[in-house]
């Protein structure tokens, strides 16, 4: 039997994880290696946090404490999130172990005693205020193709360019503002352009032709396109340390150690069991198979990077899939985590206490498996409500509150050979063929990663039993053929068992809760292993329902949420630093400035203007006409008798042939106007000074 190893990507320890990670990476990985634990084949699923590169010390800067301190905090969120949610990793470990640095210097190290790396000099930036080496996304500019002033090194996000460094115009530094100076780098690079022609690569290169339609589709354009030497170390000082003499004050480039992170997690799961060389038969014995969950943005560092570096060191297993998936988006809209459009696991499952299934069902039943898909929250309620209330709940209650109402909540016996049931027991055969196709199909599902598919063809197992009481009425046949009954609702006990065994990889809580109601223990491959499960005779648990439906208010609340982060975006973009102060003035200027409360009398559009308002005022002096831009704020109808604050000496101008006779005083906050008006009623005239 073969051993198959799972890795999930490591998620960066710079942020909490949200709805779209689990969908894309996490969730189909604990489904698929739930589906393998139960076929009773060996199974080692690792995971753990990414803790080097430049996204851990950006968010250092933004949050302002050391990069230590992030990836100290969020290691602890991840992992509690994945705990809480259920998700079934061996082993979860983290970069920043020395058994992870060890391992990846050692790593380095021989690929270097090879002489494999190209040691090339570059130009790169440097900031010398801050005396160091620029990463990319820390060197800041106007892209060259859109004129974003903001792009960063390695792409605008205005555009979507991939851009490098040095095509950004007028460059600077994220660090100190400063423009940064060129300065000469010597750094040790993957010659990905040769390796990509070894009779290894293009072997393994095979392997592609039978992964997913976009994971194939990037491999080929990289290759097509013509791979590049990449660098492997970088100039910078979080990370692990360059184990080679003259790299002082270089580190290990992210994407070369984290993937090894596999490695070492595994290592360091058999060194805690006590097993040190454990790891070897995962990743060196050729039984084994590697099989990689990531999101598409990954697809090339682990198809191809990787790869190359374990092909290179030699002994080690090469991937043998790698189901990247697609984006989900939110309500529409890309998820997004600076700008807070997400749902975030950990509030989530605040927020629905006991309904981690709900979600998992939801992400699973939107996969982003072929394409890019949408999370909406009216969707996942009508989902839980129409699904797996109304059917699966449904079905499964109807079972077990029948067997309570007629047999003291215990398994009846089964059909016997009554030639009176005949045409029942022809309908329950068909009814059991259906199921047992159903789980064919689902594993078959299942063993293609196709894992929306096969999640919506187990639910079918619930709306055949749902078929099959409401077609045999065992209510009606009660009180004239309780034997019948009996038959019935042995079966529809039997096909419980077996939603739940089939469907444990889903949801996996309700799986237990069903079997719970079925007082059964046995393990998951054992109640795969055929159709009759159930004993008569044997006690049944307590009845209770597997899930409640989600009700307006509850959704209404996630919406809210949603729509607040959209205007805090909107007010956030439109907000500018508030102004520097002007220079200095003398009492006896202001004093010159006559300002009046004054009352709108009217106040009209003026034609062709967009933003010009028409305003007629009683200052208290006299009745005047004032032109004022206020015309994007306010309509004219509700403007008309508020108090203003007027200034009347303004000398006169004409605005589209209109003279205006003073100026009306307004702040300007977040984006918006307010009008400048005296707290309560003033007589109009009244000086403001
Ligand atoms: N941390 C990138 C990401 O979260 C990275 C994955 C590493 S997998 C070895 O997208
Ligand atoms: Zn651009």
């Amino acid at each position: 039997m073969k051993r198959n190893l799972i890795t999930a990507a490591l998620p960066y320890a710079n942020g909490p994880l949200h709805i779209g990670h689990v969908a894309g990476c996490y969730l189909p990985a604990d489904i698929y290696a739930r589906y393998l634990r139960n076929k009773g084949e060996e199974v080692l699923f690792v995971c753990g946090t990414d803790e080097h590169g430049v996204a851990i010390t950006m968010r250092a800067k933004k949050e302002g404490i050391t990069p230590q301190q992030v990836v100290d905090k969020y290691f602890k969120q991840i992992g509690d999130s994945f705990r809480q949610f259920g998700i079934s990793f061996d082993h979860f470990s983290r970069t920043s172990r020395e058994i992870h640095h060890q391992t990846a210097q050692d790593f380095f190290k021989k690929l270097y005693d090879q002489g494999l790396f190209e040691e090339i000099e570059t130009d790169q930036y440097y900031d010398e205020e801050a005396g160091q080496f620029l990463a990319d996304r820390y060197i800041i500019g106007t892209c060259p193709v859109c004129g974003n002033e903001n792009a960063y090194g390695d792409q605008c996000e205005k555009c979507g360019s991939t851009l490098s460094p040095m095509e950004l115009k007028n460059p600077r530094s994220a660090l100190s503002g400063s423009a940064p100076v060129l300065k000469k780098a010597t750094n040790w690079f993957l010659p990905m352009d040769k390796i990509a022609e070894s009779p290894e690569f293009k072997t393994y290169s095979k392997r592609v032709e039978n992964w997913r339609g976009t994971v194939k589709g990037q491999f080929k354009s990289w290759i097509k396109e013509g791979l590049q030497p990449r660098a492997m170390t970088r100039d910078l000082d979080w990370g692990i340390p360059v184990p080679v003499e003259g790299a002082a004050g270089k580190v290990l480039y992210v994407w070369f150690d984290a993937p090894i992170g596999y490695i070492s997690a595994t290592k360091e799961y058999f060194e805690q069991k006590g097993d040190k060389d454990g790891w070897k038969r995962w990743w060196q014995d050729k039984d084994s198979r590697l099989i990689h969950f990531i999101g598409k943005d990954n697809i090339v560092f682990h198809t191809i990077i990787f790869p190359m570096m374990l092909m290179e060191h030699g002994g080690y297993i090469l991937p043998d899939e790698v189901p990247a998936n697609e984006f989900l988006n939110l309500e529409g809209q890309k998820l997004s985590t600076s700008r807070n459009w997400a749902v975030w696991l950990h509030e989530y499952l605040e927020a629905f206490p006991g309904k981690n299934d709900e979600l998992r069902y939801t992400l699973t039943s939107i996969a982003p498996e072929t394409k890019d898909s949408d999370f909406t929250w009216k969707d996942y309620q009508l989902k839980v409500n129409s699904e797996l209330v109304a059917v699966l709940g449904n079905f499964v209650n109807r079972a077990m509150v029948l067997c309570h109402k007629y047999f003291d909540g215990t398994v009846p016996l089964a059909f016997s050979h009554d030639p009176a049931h005949t045409g029942l027991q022809k309908r329950t055969k068909e009814m059991i063929e259906a199921a047992e196709h159903i789980t064919l199909k689902v594993n078959e599902m299942l063993a293609e990663f196709k894992f929306r598919d096969a999640q919506a063809e187990w639910l079918n197992l619930a709306r055949e039993g749902n078929r099959y009481l409401a077609e045999t009425e065992p209510w009606k046949l009660w009180k004239s053929d309780p034997e019948a009954v009996k038959g019935i609702l042995h079966e529809t006990l039997n096909l419980c068992v077996r939603i739940a065994a089939v469907g444990e990889p889903f949801l996996p809580e309700t799986s237990s809760s069903i079997l719970k109601q079925l007082n059964f223990n046995g393990s998951n491959a054992s109640l795969l292993s055929g159709w009759n499960q159930v004993e008569p005779g044997n006690k049944l648990g307590e009845a209770f329902l597997l899930f409640t439906q989600i009700e307006d208010a509850q959704i209404e609340i996630q919406i809210e949420k949603l729509k607040q982060s959209a205007m805090d975006n909107t007010a956030e973009a439109k907000e500018s630093a508030p102004a520097p102060q002007k220079e200095t003035i003398q009492y006896e200027d202001f004093a010159k400035m006559d300002i009046r409360v004054g009352t709108i009398l009217d106040a009209i559009k003026v034609p062709k203007a967009d933003k010009l308002l028409q305003l007629t005022i009683d200052t208290g002096i006299d009745v005047r006409t004032v032109v004022s831009g206020i015309a994007e704020f306010f309509s004219p109808d509700e403007i008309i008798g508020k108090q203003v604050s007027v200034l009347v000496n303004l000398a006169p101008r004409k605005l589209r042939g209109i003279e205006s006779q003073g100026m009306i005083l307004m702040a300007e906050s977040e984006g918006k106007l307010i009008f400048v008006q005296p707290g309560s009623q003033a007589k109009n005239g009244s000086g403001i000074s």
